[in-house]
């Protein structure tokens, strides 16, 4: 018996003796997202892990956490939460981030873009480093920008071809600024975190819900639980990688380049596979049986006439330097 415990004693510190030999000067950090592990927020996610432990030599090891578990399911919680240190980092889209910081939904005000030079133009240039400031100084770190995608709307009732078609839909919405959109709309908006929104989606709790093709849609079958889909791209979302401050602090000059070197590809990877994904997605939902109806630009037209009054609301709560920084860069990507 004695002898037993002894020996048992002995196997554990030689175990951990070894586990500490093999993981010597590591550290792990974690990153949590708020979609499902078949999304391109994912991959994006892992793309990183896999980036930053290849350039560090395994010193820094990244985990990913789907489905805002490490927040309670709380989407909009993940921010603040790396804002104050109690996450790492967090891989998540502009309009989660509206409670902590409003002017966050500059990206998604309705038809602020038409196209992905513009988006880039913006991302990609002096716009997303004017956020990056401003998220700055909550104590986040944006590391590079990334694609949710242009919203698509979609529901169980009827297709959606023109303004009207909204009225009287019960629509989840991931946001405050999609409540003032879809009231506009004449829709009956409700507030539901997405790790939610299936079930309600299945159950008819909600008609509709929106979100992008090929980052959200098609990898978390929505199309499994709805009927019609209408490509009105009436609100872009970004996503971002972003470290705490706190974190992003205790590194080095040289270990900080390649976190931002590591998160600027993955984000890229990211941003290509989400497009493609979209390009092919119209097809593989019609296979899937959606009904899908693509607006002629007489029917955006009406669409973003129909929104005006929650992208001049909001456009007020953003203030107009960071609304007229976006419009300079996309009008000069035009
Ligand atoms: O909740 C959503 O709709 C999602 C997954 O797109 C966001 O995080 C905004």
């Amino acid at each position: 018996m004695t002898f037993a415990i002894f020996g048992r004693t002995a196997l554990a510190s030689i175990l951990a003796g070894a586990l500490m030999a093999g993981t010597a000067g590591a550290e792990t950090l974690r990153l949590s997202h708020n979609t499902g592990d078949t999304t391109t927020w994912h991959k994006g996610a892992e793309k990183f892990a896999e980036l930053i432990a290849g350039a560090t030599g395994g010193d820094i090891e990244v985990r990913v956490f789907p489905n805002a578990q490490l927040s309670g399911g709380d989407q909009m919680r993940q921010a603040e939460m790396v804002g104050r240190g109690a996450l790492d980092l967090v891989v998540t889209s502009a309009i989660n981030v509206t409670p902590l910081v409003p002017e966050m939904a500059v990206f998604s005000l309705p038809y602020l873009y038409a196209n992905y030079e513009q988006v880039d133009a913006t991302t990609q240039g002096a716009p997303g480093e004017m956020m990056a400031g401003i998220l700055a100084e909550k104590g986040i770190v944006v590391l590079a920008w990334g694609e949710n995608g242009f919203r698509e709307v979609t529901n169980n009732i009827r297709p959606v071809t023109s303004p009207d078609d909204m009225k009287g839909l019960n629509m989840r919405v991931a946001g405050p600024m999609y409540i003032d959109v879809m009231n506009a709309l004449g829709a009956n908006p409700q507030q539901m975190q997405w790790g939610e929104t299936i079930t309600a989606l299945q159950q008819g709790v909600v008609d509709g819900q929106e979100n992008p093709i090929g980052a959200v849609i098609i990898p978390q079958q929505v199309y499994e639980v709805q009927k019609y889909l209408t490509t009105w791209h009436y609100s872009y979302d970004p996503i971002f990688i972003g470290i705490s401050q706190q974190k992003w602090d205790s590194y080095d000059a040289e270990t900080q380049a390649k976190l931002r070197a590591a998160a600027q590809e993955a984000m890229s990877y990211q941003r290509d596979i989400s497009r493609e994904a979209t390009a092919s997605g119209i097809d593989f939902l019609r296979e899937k049986g959606m009904e899908v109806y693509e607006p002629t630009a007489e029917e955006l037209a009406a669409f973003k006439a129909a929104t005006q009054s929650a992208f001049d609301t909001w456009a007020a709560k953003v203030g107009p330097e960071i609304v007229g920084a976006f419009q300079h860069a996309i009008a000069a990507a035009n």
